[in-house]
């Protein structure tokens, strides 16, 4: 997959590609990940990107002609069927689904946006979708955009190794994470679950996926709701509601 990110702050998008998962994706040719900034594009001496917006307020609004150059020259360069995506709060969520769609294009081009926006006409005419990470506003598009291609990269073919996509594939249906340990056995007279250490790694699925499903319960029921439960799921989710109830 090839994604290009049009910012203000490219060091900000090659510092973070180069670390972990992500870092190990780019150096092995699984995704390449370019960033360019519309200062490149700007036609004058000063290289203006911003200017004032019309009807006054606060802030500067990133200007169409830099950016849409920017635009335009990337995916330009990227495979027929690339999408255009902006960075906004006002956009639709990016949720796994969102993700396993982004996945399968050939290429992205992410344009992050800065000071109090972008113009207008550039989304109406350069941008084919706009990705929400939350309900928040933040101070540009570059993180959002990071956690994009975090989430996608994840979802390549080979990017992760055999356990780690089984621990994602097990995350990605829909739960939430089961808890995790690691040594000392006991600490502050806190112990690791008897279920872990025993080594039986049936009691240890099942004790897993019931934790998911518990805790899915208390803190996302949304997510439960949209789910539809398996005959042992059904089972293991009553068995900790019983639990629960002491
Ligand atoms: C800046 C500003 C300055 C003065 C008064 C009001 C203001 N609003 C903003 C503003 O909303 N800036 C945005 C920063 C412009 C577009 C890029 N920025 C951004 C993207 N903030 N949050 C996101 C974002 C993107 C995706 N998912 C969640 C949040």
């Amino acid at each position: 997959m090839q994604v290009t990110v049009i910012t203000l702050f490219p060091e900000l998008i090659r510092s973070v590609i180069q670390i972990g998962v992500l870092g190990r994706a780019v150096e092995r040719g699984q995704v390449q990940v370019e960033a360019v900034s519309p200062r490149e594009f700007a036609s004058d001496a000063r290289r203006t990107v911003d200017d004032r917006p019309f009807g006054g307020g606060p802030g500067m609004v990133m200007k169409v002609e830099p950016t849409r150059s920017a635009v335009r020259a990337a995916i330009a360069d990227l495979p027929v069927g690339s999408r255009r995506i902006y960075l906004g709060a006002d956009g639709v969520p990016l949720t796994q689904a969102k993700v396993a769609e982004l996945a399968a294009l050939p290429g992205m081009v992410l344009l992050a946006g800065r000071y109090e926006g972008v113009d207008e006409r550039l989304l109406s005419t350069e941008v084919d979708e706009t990705i929400s990470i939350g309900d928040y506003v933040l101070s540009g598009g570059e993180l959002p955009a990071l956690v994009l291609i975090d989430a996608v990269v994840r979802t390549l073919p080979g990017v992760l190794g055999d356990e780690e996509s089984a621990l994602q594939d097990s995350f990605m249906t829909g739960l939430l994470d089961w808890p995790h340990y690691t040594r000392p056995e006991e600490l502050d007279a806190l112990k690791v679950p008897d279920v872990l250490i025993g080594g039986n790694h049936e009691a240890i699925r099942r004790w897993r996926l019931k934790q998911a499903l518990g805790r899915t319960w208390l803190r996302r029921p949304d997510l439960l709701a949209a789910k539809t439960l398996n005959a042992e799921e059904q089972t293991l989710l009553a068995e900790f509601k019983s639990e629960q109830a002491g």
